[in-house]
């Protein structure tokens, strides 16, 4: 009986293991209304020239009814950003699971399915953390179609162009992260679509 047992508590434990090597958290699908403005889903704006339209998509989509269609024309010297999270102006653009009962440390990435047009544009994921400091991913639309853009936190870097008058520049990623944000890099026109967002485990 021992020797079962044992072998039982064995499977239990390598059952368990590969779990967490597996675990990833869903944090937002884009499907509901997509919406802008104070009471709004999504928080976006653009300025000095640059523009951004942020709608739901019903025909490209990875997963459920629909994805975050993001067209942007980003000129030299604008700015824009296309935001969901804590904290935020949009009173209503929270992720499916609140910041503050995610268990970070379980975690080492972000991950994004992102629908590509190969337009080359490079696009900034910036996270806002528990100090409001800004933190940079640079991913390029060199694919077509769905592709999985994995985001680890050790490859982010402090944003040394703009920071919030709010951010305590500490250098350390503080969690609980608030928010994510989108922002094409000047010069560049196009669209890309986003669905899932999770957090996930690479090692
Ligand atoms: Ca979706
Ligand atoms: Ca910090």
């Amino acid at each position: 009986m021992k020797a079962v047992n044992l072998i039982l508590v064995l499977i239990l434990c390598v059952g368990i293991s590969s779990c967490a090597q597996n675990k990833s958290l869903l944090i937002d699908d884009f499907e509901g209304e997509i919406s802008g403005g104070a009471k709004g889903t999504v928080d976006f704006g653009s300025g000095e020239g640059s523009s951004v339209d942020v709608t739901a998509s019903k025909d490209i989509k990875y997963q459920g009814n629909q994805s975050l269609k993001i067209a942007y024309d980003a000129i030299g010297g604008g700015y824009m950003w296309i935001a969901r999270g804590f904290e935020l102006d949009a009173k209503n653009s929270s992720w499916l699971v609140k910041h503050t009962k995610i268990k970070w440390n379980n975690f080492d990435a972000f991950s994004f399915y992102i629908y590509g047009s190969n337009s080359k544009t490079r696009v900034s994921i910036d996270i806002k953390d528990n100090t409001d400091e800004m933190w940079r991913f640079i991913f390029t639309d060199d694919f077509s179609g769905w592709k999985q853009i994995v985001c680890p936190l050790k490859d982010f870097f402090a944003r040394s162009d703009w920071q919030p008058a709010t951010a305590d520049v500490n250098g350390i990623i503080d969690f609980p992260v608030k928010s994510y944000q989108f922002e094409p890099i000047a010069k560049a026109k196009g669209t890309f679509y986003v669905d899932n967002v999770e957090l996930i485990k690479t090692q």
